[in-house]
């Protein structure tokens, strides 16, 4: 009996083909979605973030100017802000990176009204904070009340150093998860202890209660604030949860390399920890800024083997990853499930594919235009929500591409 012990040309052939398709770059033409852009509104002021109500109500956040609501009928109305706005909050503050950024409505917003804001703010001195606010608002999408500041102690950079401005790393993109928790997102405020702090809530993501109380399945280690769900980031800039699994995976800048999307898990260690390293040069002993991939690592697993490994890692030079959000519903065709995040300096819109792990095993860009991508949220509508830094807010549509 013989057999052929060499693969046949067509056997290699449809495993080249799986190969491709693993990667993501082998799917049938008519599987991917044709996307169609709308641009909703332009001229915008640094929009910074986007929730989309089930009537259709846009609300989108300016970062010096507050949040305002688009209604369907595609009327504007500032709520919340500085002054012009339905609620003024007299002590909102825009500085460097900071200001208004993510806005999420309540998970039973239909009924109360509620929604909740990330702001800087100077009620604090010396440092003032970054809090998250909740509002409530009028049937009519006219009016916001009721203001109360569920989280008012989230770590701000105050005052600029060696490596940069005031008001730099913010994080700020808050959403709620699958689980009815509020997840935000913060920064290390170019503070060299601040990622690994187990008291100040910066270089984190929390996890609390619509009133700001730590969800109560909160794990981080002893001695940690309880509202802190993992630690160890540098910026993260995008939350977003996974159909099906629920878990979230954030977006988060890397200095000059490393950008990074991680899926998150209860009281993990992100293993970002710009401090004490000797070896590289660190002005005002911030060494974020300083070194390599190896020399500081946005994920350093030689100080903290258990540190969450990154799902994907945006290759070499960083180009400024903004946000993140899975794209849901048959209407993406190849595309449901997958991870879309926003590229700011690199200016495009990347879609991962991932396995069942959350390992990346893909990219594609989506053809859209070269703008830098602030925001990403996914509408009830199940189209693409997108805040640009040129002052647009889109609407994307998937569709079935054209044969
Ligand atoms: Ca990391």
């Amino acid at each position: 009996m013989t057999h052929n012990r060499r693969p046949s040309w067509s056997a290699l052939a449809l495993f080249v083909a799986a190969c491709a398709g693993a990667t993501g770059t082998n799917q049938p033409p008519g599987d991917t979605p044709a996307l169609t852009r709308t641009v909703l509104l332009t001229g915008l002021s640094n929009p910074w973030d986007i929730a989309v109500a089930a009537d259709g109500a846009m609300f989108f956040t300016e970062k010096c100017r507050g949040l305002s609501v688009r209604r369907a009928d595609g009327t504007v109305t500032r709520l919340f802000g500085t002054s012009g706005s339905a609620l003024v909050a007299p002590d909102l503050e825009c500085l460097g990176q900071s200001g208004v950024h993510g806005v999420a409505l309540d998970p039973a917003f239909a009924t109360n009204r509620t929604l909740y804001v990330y702001m800087l703010s100077n009620i604090n001195t010396s440092p003032r904070t970054n809090r998250v606010v909740r509002l409530a608002l009028n049937s009519g999408y006219t009016s916001a009340s009721n203001r109360v500041d569920i989280i008012s102690d989230i770590a701000f950079k105050d005052v600029a150093n060696a490596v940069g401005g005031a008001g730099s790393h913010s994080g700020g993109r808050i959403r709620f998860g699958p689980d009815g928790f509020l997840y935000v997102t913060t920064g290390d405020n170019h503070n060299p202890t601040l990622p690994q702090s187990p008291t100040m809530l910066g270089g984190k993501v929390l996890r609390v209660t619509t009133s700001g109380a730590a969800a109560p399945s909160n794990a981080p280690p002893a001695g940690f604030d309880a509202r802190i769900f993992t630690y160890g980031h540098r910026n993260v800039q995008g939350i977003t949860f996974r159909p099906g699994t629920g878990q979230p995976f954030t977006s988060e800048h890397g200095p000059n390399h490393s950008d990074e999307v991680t899926p998150l898990v209860n009281g993990g260690n992100g293993g970002w920890d710009p401090k004490d390293r000797p070896a590289l040069v660190c002005p005002d002993n911030y060494c974020g800024y300083a070194g390599n991939p190896s020399t500081m690592p946005m994920t350093d697993v030689a100080r903290f083997p258990a540190a969450m490994r990154p799902a994907w890692n945006n290759g070499g030079a960083s180009q400024g990853m903004g946000p993140a959000e899975f794209l849901v519903g048959p209407q993406w065709r190849a595309w449901n499930g997958r991870l879309a995040v926003g590229i700011m300096g690199g200016s495009r819109l990347a879609i991962l594919e991932l396995d069942a792990s959350g390992t990346a095993t893909g990219a594609v860009d989506a053809s859209l235009p070269a703008v830098r991508y602030r925001a990403l949220t996914l509408g009830p509508d199940g189209n693409l929500y997108v805040a640009t830094d040129a002052g647009e807010i889109w609407r994307v549509t998937p569709s079935p591409a054209s044969p």
